[in-house]
């Protein structure tokens, strides 16, 4: 089938050593001879003179791999220019390669959509794909890794193959009702729509681990006025983020940093001093403050040493099993704080108690994100469709009739094959693909 020959630069923009262009599609050696290259044997890398197809001028002296179909990431005819990484060599191989017919710059994602589209992988893996470009800790990049080597393709696929079965057999037992089915068809087939059922509600329940890898862990650190909580920010992220002053309410909007925490992403997020003001602009903090706290999955909440015993209402009220509870300015305590188990005792000034905290804070992050050995559920959009899975599988087991519990699991494996990508596809193409950079 003849469809346009793309490309595109795989490599980032700007000056490098190296920049890699892409080329797929049934014109791709076309476009090659047009270059003024000699095709080379598949999968060797070649020393290649690539020229100006017009006006014969030599671009660039470089490297040219060759793929050929199937056997390529998209599964059509592929090549690989390995260019020098200038401005002015990339521009013109670019130029070049768009002037010669039937060859056109690539959309966002579509190299990969094409590898979709030949079934070189389906939409988990592609996700991954987008995923482990994106990665920036090494927990993102590990899960990443694991999406693209199948992990989630072989677990829903697995599921769909079994539901598939059992859709079968109960359609066997509604066709067939005079027939001599053995006994138990019946009885296996609920166990089987049983037995999926547990485990896509486990995989579910799963404390949204494999999105938070994937997307961060969100943190909010909260307190009174004054409290050092900008202080502590400035001293997580290791810069100025926060304006940190002995005036109370000195922090009003909610000031975010991205962190790596022991390979885990966080977001970080400092927040306004909890107290009743008059103050408009001050309450709006206060009111954004309180929304982070109740967003995130672990706060730190941090008490000001300085009014010790007194510990601020406000702020106990919001602590709960996913908070850890810091007296600050710990130079500033006559006495060891009472319930030291529950409070963490720093100072941001002397640095004491600065590394219990860190070891806390690592121990609390792993806590959220580690999922052993499981892969786990790394996005919303498979969330939504196992949601809906389960939800039909459970309304199939309750059916009055056979043919209502048939068409319920027809739903239910049509919520999987949308996960993979394998049905009801055009419609969610586009939404996973779009998120592609042009090249991937
Ligand atoms: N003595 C002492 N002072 C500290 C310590 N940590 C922070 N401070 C001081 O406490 C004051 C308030 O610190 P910030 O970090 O601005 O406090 P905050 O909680 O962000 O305050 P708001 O933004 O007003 O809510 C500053 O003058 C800091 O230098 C500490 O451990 N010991
Ligand atoms: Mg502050």
């Amino acid at each position: 089938m003849e469809t346009d020959t793309i490309f595109a630069l795989a490599s980032a923009p700007g000056r490098a050593g190296i920049a890699v262009v892409r080329i797929s599609g049934t014109r791709t050696l076309t476009a090659l001879k047009a270059l003024g290259c000699t095709v080379p044997s598949a999968r060797m890398a070649t020393r290649a003179k690539f020229k100006h197809p017009k006006t014969g001028e030599i671009l660039d002296n470089g490297l040219l791999l060759a793929f050929a179909a199937p056997h390529s990431f998209t599964g059509e005819n592929v090549a690989e220019l390995h260019l020098h990484g200038g401005r002015a060599v990339i521009d013109s191989v670019l130029d070049a390669l768009s002037g010669i017919e039937g060859v056109r710059p690539a959309e966002p994602g579509e190299f990969s959509r094409r590898a979709f589209e030949n079934d070189k992988m389906d939409l988990t893996e592609a996700e991954a794909i987008a995923d482990l470009v994106d990665a920036e800790t090494r927990g993102q990049q590990r899960q990443a890794l694991r999406q693209m080597g199948g992990a989630l393709k072989e677990m829903y696929d697995h599921w769909r193959h079994r539901l598939v079965q059992a859709l079968a057999h109960l359609e066997a037992v509604i066709d067939f009702p005079d027939e001599d089915l053995p006994q138990d068809v019946s009885d296996k087939l609920w166990g089987q729509v049983a037995d999926l059922s547990a485990s896509i509600a486990a995989h579910l329940n799963d404390s949204h681990r494999g999105e938070r890898i994937r997307s961060g862990i969100s943190i909010a650190i909260i307190g009174p006025p004054n409290a050092g909580k900008s202080s502590l920010i400035n001293m997580l992220s290791q810069r100025e983020a926060a304006i940190v002053s002995p005036t109370p309410g000195t922090t009003r909007d909610v000031i975010e940093v991205h962190l790596d925490l022991d390979g885990y992403a966080v977001t970080v997020a400092d927040t306004a001093g909890l107290r009743d003001v008059d103050d408009a602009i001050e309450g709006e903090g206060i009111r954004r403050a309180r929304e982070r706290a109740e967003m995130a999955d672990l706060k730190l909440a941090l008490f000001d040493g300085a009014t010790y015993p007194a510990l601020d209402a406000a702020t106990l009220a919001l602590v709960d099993q996913q908070t850890i509870a810091i007296i600050n300015k710990s130079d500033l305590l006559s006495e060891a704080p009472k319930g030291a188990a529950r409070f963490l005792a720093i100072s941001l000034k002397t640095g004491f108690g600065v590394e219990q905290l860190l070891k806390e804070l690592h121990e609390a992050v792993r806590a959220l994100a580690d999922s052993g050995a499981a892969m786990p559920l790394t996005r919303v959009r498979h969330r939504t469709a196992l949601e809906e899975c389960l939800a039909a599988l459970q309304r199939a087991a309750v059916a009055s009739e056979s043919e209502l519990a048939a068409e319920d699991l027809r739903l239910a494996a049509r919520a999987l094959g949308r996960l993979t990508g394998r049905v009801d596809v055009e419609e969610i193409l586009d939404a996973v693909f779009r998120d592609f950079c042009i090249g991937k």
